[in-house]
């Protein structure tokens, strides 16, 4: 008998993350992945307090589609801990502490679905969706023709997410986690990814798929309403903007479709919280210096929150800065 591991994947719950997090217990083996805890974070700033929680209670632990540079809280874990992300960061090094991230090396963002997918396995297919999902289809032409041969779907980012069997998946899994919340909507989504052997499986609704596609057409509709005459608009040269309401968390979903009806512009969505507007920004590039202060992620999309008070002046400052 080998040694007893208790494992724990961390994961950003979402798309990227739940296929991430797939891929890692597809390539640990039957008996570790069975005894594997699952915990999706949806906000990354919330890790290290959740890893110090985590302290003593596992040998093993993957962080993933998640940054952190806090190596305090990943010693105190006591784990051998593997963080796998592409989100801006510092390099973090310890005892134990294996830490993956292309940006660190000035490497573009290749998407963590991707990654772990190399290292660990899992199924092509779910590294393609996960590819869509995180919008880095231009990074990887190679890999992405050689899937599109086997499996029949080509065509552009816009095209794979919003009218491929590829982006109907990836969105099925962020709607699932929207609408069943983010403990419910990842474990389902992990273990359907897990157990639907092809797409069209999980087209099918096979394995608890079924239960996310239906989230999928709530938040379509959602969508639909907030584009067509729920939002706001305003504009300031390449600058576009839309305000929002909804009883349900579609922010995500609407910037996307905000986007291409901006292409090559810069869109933000604002969506009215509690205590202010959370919002996505989607844009050529330089996005992160951009929301400093209240938001971050990637050059090209980020996310974060603007409390009341300040969302007039935070609008004033981007369209000076996007004007300038
Ligand atoms: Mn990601």
């Amino acid at each position: 008998m080998g040694e007893k591991h208790f494992v724990a994947l961390f994961f950003h719950s979402d798309t990227d993350g739940c296929i991430s997090a797939a891929n890692v217990l597809s390539g640990l083996g039957r008996a570790r992945a069975a005894g594997a805890r699952l915990f999706p974070v949806s906000e990354q700033k919330s890790l290290p307090s959740l890893l110090r929680g985590a302290a003593g209670r596992f040998s093993e632990i993957y962080v993933l589609d998640l940054g952190t540079a806090d190596k305090r809280s990943a010693l105190a874990t006591g784990a051998r801990v593997t963080i796998i992300d592409h989100h801006e960061s510092r390099r973090i090094t310890g005892k134990g502490i294996l830490h993956i991230n292309p940006v660190l090396g000035r490497h573009p963002t290749y998407p963590v679905s991707y990654m772990t997918y190399l290292l660990f396995g899992g199924r092509d297919w779910q590294a393609f969706v996960g590819v869509v999902a995180d919008w880095c289809v231009a990074l990887l032409p190679e890999f992405m023709d050689r899937i599109w041969k086997g499996w029949g779907w080509h065509g552009t980012q816009e095209d794979l997410y919003f009218s491929s069997d590829a982006g109907k998946i990836a969105s099925a899994v962020d709607c699932g986690i929207a609408v069943l919340g983010k403990d419910r909507g990842c474990s389902l989504a992990v273990k359907a990814l897990l157990a639907c052997r092809t797409p069209q499986e999980f087209l099918d609704g096979r394995h608890g798929a079924d239960r996310l596609l239906a989230a999928r057409g709530r938040i379509e509709a959602e969508v639909g309403r907030v584009l067509s005459k729920a939002g706001v608009r305003e504009r300031a040269g390449r600058l576009a903007i839309l305000k929002f309401s909804s009883r349900m968390r579609v922010k995500s979903e609407v910037v996307q479709r905000f986007k291409l009806e901006n292409p090559g512009g810069t869109v933000f969505v604002f969506q009215k919280a509690a205590g202010g507007w959370s919002f996505s920004a989607r844009g050529p590039g330089g996005l992160p210096q951009l929301v400093r202060g209240y938001g971050g992620g990637h050059l090209q999309a980020v996310g974060g929150f603007v409390p009341e008070r300040k969302l007039a002046p935070f609008i004033r400052k981007i369209k000076v800065k996007l004007s300038g």
